[in-house]
């Protein structure tokens, strides 16, 4: 089950601290820490917050098990990073019936917007069809023979970059897409997805697209070890997501060709609509927080930001 790491933060008059639940994928990457490491930084008690967070561990039940604990301990708002974008209606109707307010953050879910009453994300389908943009300028018409290794089955994020990239890879019948499979969004999973494509298309291939940088990591190690490539010197190019500290530290050295981003910087906007909420006043219902996209020294792009030692050195995560 999960592992219900309830760290209620702020023990002193309570009852005057805002008593937040965060139901959190778990700790896949290292955007995930990040993002974590950001709301325990913003909802602290000197903030005026008690933070009950939850890692649950990629598990869906368990993560809708940790949503009904937090309206069973009457907390005064919920926010839900989404394991999986379907089956939440019903879990979101008895938040509501128990009148806590629920904000969706980071994923997107398949549930009605009248269950829940504000959303903090990505745009994942824009980053998707960055990622494509940048691979259809970079390739410049030559032939792309390319594997994809998706993100955790079912969550909004791999469904939205798949299908960005899909949408861009329609208009190029110059690519094609060898295979594509689920490598859970974890460096292990990405190893071993692309030790798999290695035995079925070695010599076929040369584009692989990580749907975040720990899959990545484990693309390279496996690429390594099988004499491969990559990178601007490679002969395989290497698209990642999320743009954290080492996926652009690699995008600086060339390995990673493109790194897509995804800013897991976003408590500071879910506090905002709490605080609002708190206030009474008007809040937006939906607040989409900025990408950008990062590529190699060398390359430039329309699409993309040429790395620098720079911009690594600025970088929040
Ligand atoms: C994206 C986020 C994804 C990251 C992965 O918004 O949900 O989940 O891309 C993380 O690193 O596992």
């Amino acid at each position: 089950s999960a592992v219900a790491a309830s760290m209620a933060i702020g023990a002193s008059a309570s009852d005057e601290l805002i008593k937040v639940g965060y139901a959190q994928v778990g700790h896949e990457s290292d955007w995930r820490t990040a993002n974590t490491q950001n709301y325990q930084d913003v909802f602290s008690e000197e903030n005026g917050y008690e933070l009950s967070f939850v890692d649950c561990d990629n598990d869906n039940a368990a993560q809708i098990e940790a949503v009904r604990n937090f309206i069973n301990q009457e907390l005064d708002y919920i926010v839900i990073a989404p394991i999986q974008s379907a089956g939440w209606d019903t879990v979101l109707q008895e938040a509501q019936d128990a009148g806590i307010p629920v904000i969706i953050a980071d994923r997107e879910i398949e549930a009605s917007e009248d269950l829940y009453d504000a959303w903090v994300g990505t745009n994942t389908t824009n980053e998707g069809i960055t990622a494509g943009n940048w691979l259809a300028e970079y390739m410049d018409g030559k032939e792309a023979n390319i594997l994809v290794i998706e993100g955790s089955v079912g969550a909004s994020a791999a469904l939205g970059r798949t299908d960005g990239f899909n949408q861009v890879a329609a208009d190029h019948d110059e690519w094609t897409i060898l295979d594509s499979q689920s490598g859970d969004f974890t460096q292990d999973g990405g190893q071993e997805v692309m030790e798999s494509f290695i035995k079925s298309y070695e010599g076929k291939f040369n584009v692989v697209v990580c749907q975040n940088d720990n899959e990545a990591y484990g693309a390279m190690d496996a690429m390594d070890a099988a004499g491969i490539t990559y990178g601007v010197d490679g002969d395989v190019t290497l698209i990642s997501f999320d743009a954290t500290h080492d996926g652009l530290q690699y995008t600086l050295d060339g390995k990673i060709n493109c790194d897509v981003e995804c800013n897991p910087i976003q408590a500071e906007v879910v506090a905002g609509v709490i605080q609002k909420m708190e206030a009474g006043e008007d809040y937006d219902k939906t607040t989409l927080v900025e990408d950008s996209a990062f590529v190699a020294p060398g390359i430039e792009s329309e699409y993309a930001t040429t790395m620098t030692e720079d911009i690594l050195a600025g970088r929040a995560y």
